[in-house]
């Protein structure tokens, strides 16, 4: 058993305005109330708890094109990216984002120039790689990683709010997993940028294990490198997670979320993650948020190391009967 004392780093931001529901502003919130930094301190890492980022709402903030709220999600996405970069420099090994919906960008910029080999692991039921011009719903929570291609560069009309941001990620840095609702722009930018992506029906078709192979293979073969694992709670079954703003029927079990998890922490290369999209104010019941957000404990601690082999770290021996 390897002794951890690594450092944790685990940031709030409590945002919603990267789509139209409110509420998922309260995530954070529900997710440290099912025990989340005790989980983490349990696994033997000291955790620093930055808080929640406590953004200011920009009054005037006009549609460009059908895009809705762009200087509000650019400014968020400037401060939690900062606020990374922060965590990063006080020494903290591990960051821990537990986000709002507008999983746009979010600490990858800050990361990307303080590790420029960083590679991104995206399980969800949505591709998020809408560019502002084929969104069907001018919702930014759909577009983060369009906006972090370097390939989609000339594609992208300057959006206000979102200046500062530079592209840092090539299409052969990241590997979808769990995709079950592509929009017909993004599927053409799935195909056209040859990005490596896995379907429920490829888990159905490979399995879980063979599908983790090849992620690995393509992202690590060449050189071992720090992984972003970016994790939407909708890429479960809405049976498991039903507190979330857009569920799709046929997602994945929990054996299924959970050996991914196990296996990006295997690697011993996971530097940062996020984890999005619990909206408690979707859950028909007190029940399907607890539910939802305990799911998400499970997922965050699976990728530090909890195992479901069980662990043994303060005992040595058997104890001898008396
Ligand atoms: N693809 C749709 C759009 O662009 C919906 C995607 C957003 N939903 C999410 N993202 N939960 O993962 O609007
Ligand atoms: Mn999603
Ligand atoms: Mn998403």
């Amino acid at each position: 058993q390897q002794s951890r004392a690594q450092s944790v780093a685990v940031l709030g931001a409590p945002f919603s305005r990267g789509q139209k529901r409110r509420g998922v502003e309260h995530g954070p919130k529900v997710i440290r109330d099912a025990g989340l930094i005790e989980r983490l301190s349990g696994l033997d890492y000291s955790v620093h708890d930055f808080g929640d980022l406590n953004f200011h709402h920009l009054e005037k903030d006009e549609p460009y094109m059908d895009v809705k709220f762009p200087r509000n999600v650019g400014a968020a996405n400037k401060m939690l990216s900062g606020a990374v970069s922060r965590a990063v420099g006080a020494g903290h090994t591990l960051v821990i984002n537990l986000l709002y919906d507008a999983q746009i960008f979010k600490e990858l910029f800050s990361f990307y120039s303080l590790c420029p080999d960083l590679c991104l692991i995206w399980v969800d039921a949505h591709a998020d790689v809408n560019t502002p011009m084929t969104s069907p719903s001018g919702n930014l929570h759909g577009q983060p990683v369009a906006f972090m291609l370097k390939e989609l560069q000339d594609k992208m009309p300057d959006i206000p709010g979102f200046s500062w941001m530079k592209p840092c990620l090539s299409s052969s840095d990241l590997v979808y997993i769990g995709l079950r609702d592509v929009d017909p722009g993004e599927h053409h930018i799935l195909k056209n940028l040859g990005i490596q992506y896995f379907t429920m029906r490829d888990i159905d078709r490979l399995g879980i294990q063979r599908v983790m192979e090849v992620t690995f293979d393509h992202l690590l073969a060449r050189k071992q490198r720090p992984i972003h694992l970016s994790f939407d709670i909708d890429a479960f079954d809405p049976s498991l997670a039903p507190a979330t703003g857009t569920p799709v029927n046929g997602g994945l079990t929990y054996r299924e979320g959970i050996y991914i998890t196990e296996e990006i922490h295997n690697t011993g290369l996971l530097s940062a993650m996020d984890l999005v999209e619990v909206n408690p104010v979707l859950g028909a019941t007190q029940e399907a948020v607890e539910a939802t957000a305990s799911l998400a404990v499970d997922v965050i601690a699976s990728s530090l190391g909890q195992t479901r082999e069980g662990a043994h770290p303060s005992i040595d021996e058997i104890p001898p009967a008396k």
